[in-house]
């Protein structure tokens, strides 16, 4: 499959600082600084002949043409998880320790705020839970005191934050996790992580208000994923 770009103009064989405007490539709407780290704007682009190519003038094509293997990795499915810092990883001052561990990980923050939650919010929150015996005593911790609530977004974020987190008892949580590192027990694990891909978006809905969320592309994102 072939894809040409607008009039031909090979966007990759511009210099790195061109300006592209639209007597350059005259379909292009905005004109932009070309300043990302690798050749082509898009990484689905592969401005390489293909190697199958019978004739001379097929190889000698600048034509671009899409790259299967980055296509596919693009269509991989991106998951959005709620991570929240409890009330005692606030005041134990363990905030920038756990936000630390998802950036260095290569997730994407999309939302971040300090807040003291209502009852009635994490009532919903823990639904699930409300006939649990433990259930008044989750309320009282959880609203005591400000958490950090967070939306981070990554192809199997959802599996591999709570892999980060550890196991819910913190004496059992493993040694290099969250909890296995900073917690000693069930009422004091210090951070929540939505267990479902589902749940992310519930969770996130019911904790962040419109607008407060912020979509953006990290420009470490082609060192992070090929
Ligand atoms: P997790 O937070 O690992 O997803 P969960 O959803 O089963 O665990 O429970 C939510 C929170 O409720 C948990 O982080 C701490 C509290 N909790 C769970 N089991 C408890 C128990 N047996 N005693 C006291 N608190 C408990
Ligand atoms: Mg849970």
């Amino acid at each position: 499959m072939e894809v040409v770009c607008g009039s031909g103009v090979c966007v990759s064989s511009l210099p790195r600082s061109s300006t592209i405007t639209r007597s350059t490539v005259p379909q292009f709407r905005v004109s932009y600084q070309y300043l990302t780290p690798f050749p082509s704007q898009s990484h689905l682009f592969s401005y390489h002949p293909p190697p199958y190519a019978k004739t001379l003038r097929a190889r000698t094509t600048t034509k671009p043409a899409i790259f299967l293997p980055h296509l596919v990795a693009s269509l991989q499915q991106v998951d959005q998880t709620y991570i929240m810092v409890k009330p005692d990883g606030v005041q134990r001052g363990l905030v920038g320790e756990i936000i630390s561990r998802f950036e260095k990980k290569g997730f994407k923050l999309t939302g971040l705020k300090l807040f003291q939650c209502s009852k009635e919010l994490a009532e919903e929150h823990y639904k699930d839970l409300n006939q649990k015996s433990f259930f008044p005593k989750l309320i009282d911790y959880i609203t005591s005191g400000p958490v950090v609530c967070m939306a981070w977004e990554g192809v199997g974020v959802v599996a591999s934050a709570r892999k980060l987190i550890g196991a819910t008892d913190p004496l059992q949580a493993e040694p290099g996790t969250i909890r296995g590192d900073l917690a000693v027990q069930t009422g004091r694990n210090v951070i929540h992580g939505s267990d479902s891909p589902e749940n992310g978006k519930r969770e996130i809905a019911l904790w962040f208000k419109e607008g407060e969320l912020c979509d953006w592309t990290p420009v470490q994102a082609p060192w992070l994923r090929e």
